[in-house]
């Protein structure tokens, strides 16, 4: 029983400044307490320590298209990749903080790599299957899932040949979306030409959330057996839980429903890794508020890691 924490603060996948400091402030908030407490032990990964992100931010003729930054991104993702790849190796639970949602393109693909057949929910107000043709924003924390299908490969800035090279992708029925609320018009076209699972805060509504992360399971995994892989973006909670964030989105989950996505996930025994992504300590307009939606990460992660009153 052994946690990789990945720190991964990385801010280079949309516009705002803030949300790489979120891997520090988790952990000064306790999340290495909190995994030791549970009984895990842990070590540290550290990928994007050392080089200089700040000016690769800066660099403005870091543009391809409309895509913002497609070099810092890929940089980015690839460091974290290779450190989840070798969690994957160890047999530990990479549990990977953000930092934006641009670095999930690192920790599906790493997953898959180790589990072909594994199945990934992702959690979020957002679909971030924008590929390069169909960003409106240019952000490529709107695009990460779409970089781990593989779509739309002919038009990936040439930084992005090092993940065709890997010669896996996400399979487009391995995925499961829940919390939808904010899709662009490419997005649903996509999750609807490839049949993709997904449940938006309609079907959260209309079904329960206990019965939409059965159905989640399910899809993704008819066998039962597969190990899941969680990528959280905190914006699929409702701001009134998590303020402190670069996209929030109101009519969101519930804090109970967003723990309790983890809670079952956890006592389902499949869960095989998590991240936590998109906690921005500097947008908070309070203290409170900042506060508040670092400890919802928290409780992310406790829940994960087997959290039980009873
Ligand atoms: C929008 C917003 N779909 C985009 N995406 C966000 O920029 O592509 N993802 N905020 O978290
Ligand atoms: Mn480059
Ligand atoms: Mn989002
Ligand atoms: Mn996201």
């Amino acid at each position: 029983k052994k946690v990789t924490v990945i720190k991964a603060p990385f801010n280079g996948g949309q516009g705002k400044l803030g949300v790489e400091q979120a891997p520090e402030k988790l952990i000064e908030n306790g999340l290495l307490d909190d995994i030791k407490e549970q009984g895990w032990r842990y070590e540290i990964e550290d990928p994007l320590m050392g080089d200089d992100w700040r000016a690769m931010r800066a660099d403005a003729s870091d543009v391809y298209g409309n895509c913002k930054r497609p070099h810092m991104v890929s940089e980015g993702a690839k460091k974290v990749y290779e450190a989840s790849v070798r969690a994957r190796e160890n047999n530990t639970f990479p549990l990977t903080v953000g930092g934006d949602h641009a670095i999930g393109m690192a920790t599906l693909l790493a997953f898959v790599k180790k589990y072909p057949d594994g199945g990934i929910i992702w959690v979020d107000a957002h679909a971030d299957i924008n590929t390069p043709t169909t960003t409106e924003s240019g952000n490529l924390h709107g695009c990460p899932v779409a970089f781990a299908m593989g779509l739309d490969q002919e038009h990936w800035p040439a930084d992005f040949d090092w993940i065709k090279q890997l010669g896996h992708f996400i399979n487009p029925k391995q995925i499961a979306y829940i919390g939808l609320r904010d899709v662009d018009k490419g997005e649903r076209k996509i999750l609807r030409d490839l049949g993709i699972t997904a449940f938006s805060m309609y079907h959260v509504d209309k079904y329960g959330i206990n019965t939409v992360v059965q159905k989640a399971i399910k899809a993704i995994n008819p066998s039962g057996k597969a190990p899941i892989h969680v990528s959280y973006d905190v914006d699929g909670i409702d701001p009134q839980y998590v303020a402190a964030t670069g996209t929030p989105v109101r009519g969101g989950l519930s804090l109970r429903e967003g723990l309790f996505i983890m809670e079952e996930l956890a006592a389902s025994h499949l869960l095989a890794g998590l991240d936590i992504v998109e906690v921005n300590p500097a947008l908070g307009p309070t203290k409170t508020h900042t506060l508040d939606t670092v400890n919802t990460g928290l409780s992310i992660s406790r829940c994960a890691l087997g959290d039980t009153i009873l």
